[in-house]
């Protein structure tokens, strides 16, 4: 249906364009051509500054070109308007749609796809007025007294996007509200969490799309049973957000139930219920509304065909000029705001679980290579620890750093001349020169080679708003890459076979024989009699 990556005109002319990258270390590399105003994408929420990049106004044609051969805009317009993307062509799949976009597609006239828009805003409303019931008192704890916690259970996509953006927005608190969450089957993750919140205050949110995830089962048991413990009803402290038709879509158990639907992937739920009962619970129903149409405002942006105007779909084509054409096999994400700590991890998911594939949408394996591998940590932290091999290690990493003009919260002081935020930014603005220009010095020791390719992803505060646009970008930069890479972006069987094993070797520790389990019986013998 759509050409093959390297079929394409534009896939010859940028591998012979990378036999000689722009050379960023060259005098007056990054000032000619006003390169340092004119690599800039701006939006209303965001803008993409990438003169550090290794490319040049060639390089970007063709990229513009690649985007324009594999449809990459067409692509992403069937997405939001419900075409069956999630699909391996002639074997057994999930064939569904994708329809993260949906959840967000609340303020046009006329939204892209409308009966997932529809079930969105129903959810919404069902989540409005439980969040009022809290306010008001309505829905309380057996004393009458309000609920304070929240204890979001849930792993995988149904934590690490949730989890990322309630830190993020941390300063957005609704006064005395909290959120806790617990993922890990780790006993200790339960027993740590469960330790630090008053029960009778919490509301627990078991959050599971499957309904028959065990780590979440098994949380959800533990805390249960902790309620129980301390004489209280877990039906009256315990909500659940699931699939329709999950085996935890049971109402009666819950004192309320969310939905989610098929067409929803995990690791992309976090705008859906999964994300918003414990964001409108910690920040309020209207921020949540902000959060939401900041994303919406890039899904919209992401359809322009422009490449230089539409910034999910540049951090995309860059990304595979870094990938493919470079050969660069990792991408470190930096935030320089200790609030988004949490983001790298849940693009680690997002990320490597949607395009870590090697089989196209026709199950064929791809000749060419396809996600990187993805890791980061807030600046200026990562400057003490990790930047070394950024900056004269052997492997280049190429990075994209994320910054903000303004602090979120107002605490600020000036210390010797300037403000911590000030720091920040010029530590940030530093390692992008570094990385790009390096320093050439008569010591080997001291020589930075330079040539290290790096972007600046740059808004004025991590408002809820932009902290949605923020999420909608990454999500849009992903599935643009699927669609380059033809790979369903939107599946993970990869993580199915260690799960299957698991359950052996649970039957193996529980001495249930099988000649299936004698490689586990075997090993487990070894490992944990050794211990
Ligand atoms: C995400 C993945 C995966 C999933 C978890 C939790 O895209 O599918 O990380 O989110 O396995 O699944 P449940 O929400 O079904 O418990």
């Amino acid at each position: 249906m759509f050409k093959a990556f390297t079929e394409t005109t534009a896939y010859q002319e940028l591998t012979q364009l990378a036999k000689s990258p722009y050379d960023l270390t060259a005098s007056g590399a990054l000032q000619n051509n006003e390169r340092l105003s004119r690599y800039i994408c701006r939006s209303s929420l965001l803008d993409l500054h990438y003169c550090t990049e290794r490319l040049d106004d060639r390089v970007l044609a063709a990229l513009q070109k690649l985007a324009d051969e594999l449809q990459l805009v067409e692509q992403f317009k069937m997405m939001r308007r419900g075409a069956y993307l999630n699909n391996i062509e002639g074997f057994e799949s999930e064939t569904r749609q994708v329809l993260h976009t949906a959840c967000r597609d609340l303020f046009g006239s006329v939204p892209a796809e409308s009966s997932a828009t529809e079930e969105a805003k129903n959810e919404l409303a069902k989540l409005k007025k439980f969040l009022e019931d809290i306010d008001r008192g309505i829905v309380c704890n057996h004393l009458g007294e309000r609920f304070d916690t929240m204890v979001h259970v849930g792993i995988g996509g149904s934590d690490l996007g949730p989890r990322s953006i309630y830190e993020a927005l941390q300063g957005y608190r609704v006064a005395g509200r909290n959120v806790c969450f617990i993922a890990n089957v780790d006993p200790d993750d339960a027993a740590r969490v469960l330790a630090g919140v008053n029960l009778e205050r919490s509301l627990v949110t078991i959050v599971s799309k499957s309904g028959t995830t065990l780590e979440t089962l098994t949380n959800e048991r533990l805390v249960r049973d902790a309620l129980q413990q301390q004489g209280l009803d877990a039906r009256q402290h315990c909500i659940s957000v699931t699939g329709a038709g999950s085996p935890m879509d049971n109402p009666s158990d819950y004192l309320q139930s969310f939905l989610m639907f098929d067409y929803i992937g995990g690791r992309f739920s976090s705008t859906s219920m999964v994300g918003a009962v414990m964001l409108g619970f910690s920040i309020g129903y209207d921020r949540l509304t902000e959060f939401l149409e900041g994303a919406s405002v890039i899904d919209l942006l992401a359809e322009e065909v422009q490449l230089q105007k539409n910034l999910p779909l540049l951090l995309a084509m860059i990304g595979i000029w870094n990938r493919n054409f470079l050969g660069h096999e990792t991408l470190a994400v930096l935030p320089y705001s200790q609030s988004l700590h949490r983001f790298p991890a849940h693009l680690q998911q997002c990320d490597m679980e949607s395009n870590g594939k090697s089989i196209d949408r026709f199950g064929r394996a791809v000749p060419y290579e396809t996600g990187p591998i993805i890791w980061g940590e807030p600046g200026t932290n990562g400057q003490h620890a990790f930047y070394q091999l950024l900056h004269q290690g052997t492997t280049v990493v190429p990075a994209e750093f994320i910054g903000f003009r303004r602090a979120q919260r107002g605490l600020d002081l000036q210390v010797e001349g300037s403000t911590s935020q000030q720091k920040l930014v010029a530590n940030l603005l530093a390692q992008v020169i570094a990385m790009a220009v390096g320093q050439a010095s008569d010591n080997p020791n001291r020589n930075f080679p330079g040539n290290r390719p790096s972007c600046l992803l740059m808004a004025d505060r991590l408002t809820p708003q932009v902290m949605g646009a923020l999420l909608a970008v990454y999500e849009a930069k992903i599935a643009f890459q699927g669609f380059a890479w033809n790979i369903n972006s939107f599946d993970q069987e990869g993580v199915q076979l260690g799960k299957q094993l698991a359950t052996t070797f649970l039957e193996a520790m529980n001495n249930r024989s099988g000649s299936r389990q004698s490689l586990a019986r075997d090993f487990l013998t070894q490992v944990l009699d050794e211990v």
